[in-house]
């Protein structure tokens, strides 16, 4: 079976590097973060995501899996790396440069790159000039490059890694085909071929679609309160149109792919993504649109007491990053709206940009309960689904995720 080296071991790479050690290919993984790597090395895990513990325990345990902070010779790598956005939404692929500066010494002809961070239409294309750069000694036909954005849902991710469909766009047709063969080998899903561009646009396009559909539910969530109709009821009614399917309006978009991945199709083509760049601006607003609603409520209440319930980005998972509920609590907190309480099942400490304000306190949901004047919901986790209704009584209850009507 093929050796295979993975670059980055967070939330893609970690669940692609166990599943493969667990279906017997001999795995290197790799992480810039020593925390990391000892971590894994101790058949643990750094990151909440259901059954990946065992997955690794396992991976680890059976000599299939190693990590380092350093790459080593493999038949296949797989850069996994993140691909944020610096200040005025600019892509920013260093990550992923130095990742293939990481690998490039390793690299023997008729070895395989994978790109599947989400990147940029010409990120692949660029992976190829990189390396041919850095390693003039082979020749550039020898070495295969291909793009399979990975596509997997949080919360989901060991299912969806088998399960789901892939796209796989190489640099040639040839590197197209190597990558097809090596995905076969544990993907159930239908593996499509294209070109690495192709592959690059579509996974963006994928982000985009659903970004725009939920900007349509949350403006839709601001008409609603301007004409003051119940935007659920409403969304019910409409849903009942056999073509239409309204998404569900919410405090706004968070994680680390909707909320950054369409910035990636407007900064290439900025005259042509009206409808995505207006798409994005409607969702970042809305976080202050939910604050305008809780201060409104507060206006009416004596040093009200502001229950703020869940700050993850959605549901049942304990990933925070860019979730509208932190944004949330952090403007409430520096406009000292009222005294604030934070609930969220799902971490033990506050983040620090919370922490550092010294206004805000996490405390027990009952608690909460029992001491807000306030309650905003703002993620559907399960554990506030199941919250008493009694418990509400009496409360002014700002609901942006409908779980309570
Ligand atoms: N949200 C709403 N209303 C909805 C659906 C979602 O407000 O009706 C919000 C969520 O609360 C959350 C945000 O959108 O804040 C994003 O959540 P999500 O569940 O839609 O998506 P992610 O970011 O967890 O994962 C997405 C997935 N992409 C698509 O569904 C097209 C996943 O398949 C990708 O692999 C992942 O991005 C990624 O890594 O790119």
């Amino acid at each position: 079976m093929d050796k295979v080296c993975v670059v980055g071991l967070g939330y893609v790479g970690l669940p692609t590097a166990s599943l493969l050690a667990s279906k017997g290919f001999k795995v290197h993984g790799v992480d810039v973060n020593w925390q990391v790597v000892q971590t894994i090395n101790r058949g643990e895990i750094h990151i909440h995501e259901p059954d990946l513990d065992v997955l690794v325990k396992s991976a680890v345990n059976s000599g299939n899996l190693t990590a380092s902070l350093e790459p080593a010779p493999a038949d296949v790598f797989i850069l996994a790396v993140p691909t944020p956005f610096t200040d005025g939404h600019v892509p920013n692929i260093s990550y992923v440069e130095a990742a293939t500066r990481a690998i490039a010494s390793y690299l023997e002809p008729g070895n395989l790159v994978i790109l599947e961070s989400t990147s940029p239409v010409g990120t692949t294309e660029k992976i190829s000039v990189w390396l041919q750069e850095l390693r003039p000694d082979l020749d550039p036909n020898s070495i295969y490059i291909a793009h399979c954005p990975e596509r997997v849902l949080p919360g989901q991710i060991l299912k969806e890694i088998i399960t789901n469909d892939r796209i796989v766009g190489g640099i040639n047709p040839a590197s197209t085909a190597k990558a097809e063969a090596f995905y076969q080998q544990f993907v159930t899903g239908e593996i499509v071929p294209t070109q690495a561009r192709t592959a690059e646009l579509s996974k963006l396009a994928e982000n985009a679609f659903r970004d725009v559909n939920i900007a349509f539910a949350n403006e839709l969530s601001l008409i609603c309160e301007r004409l003051n109709i119940d935007v659920w009821e409403l969304r019910e009614l409409a849903n009942r149109h056999p073509r239409v399917n309204i998404l569900k309006p919410g405090p706004g978009v968070g994680g680390h792919c909707i909320a950054v991945d369409p910035w990636f199709i407007v900064d290439s083509a900025p005259e042509q993504a009206q409808l995505i760049r207006t798409a994005r601006q409607v969702n970042d607003s809305k976080p202050h649109a939910v604050v305008s609603q809780v201060k409104a409520a507060a206006a009416d209440v004596n040093q009200a007491v502001i229950a703020c319930l869940g700050l993850a980005y959605k549901a049942d998972i304990d990933d925070l990053r860019e979730s509208p509920s932190v944004a949330i609590v952090r403007e409430l907190a520096r406009e000292s709206v009222g005294h604030i309480l934070v609930v969220e099942p799902h971490i033990s400490a506050l983040p620090a940009s919370l922490d550092s304000l010294g206004s805000v306190q996490l405390v027990a949901l009952d608690v909460a309960l029992d001491k807000a004047d306030i309650l905003l919901l703002l993620v559907d986790h399960q554990a506030f689904k199941q919250v008493d209704r009694q418990k509400l009584q009496g409360k002014t209850v700002i609901d942006t995720r409908g779980i309570w009507r």
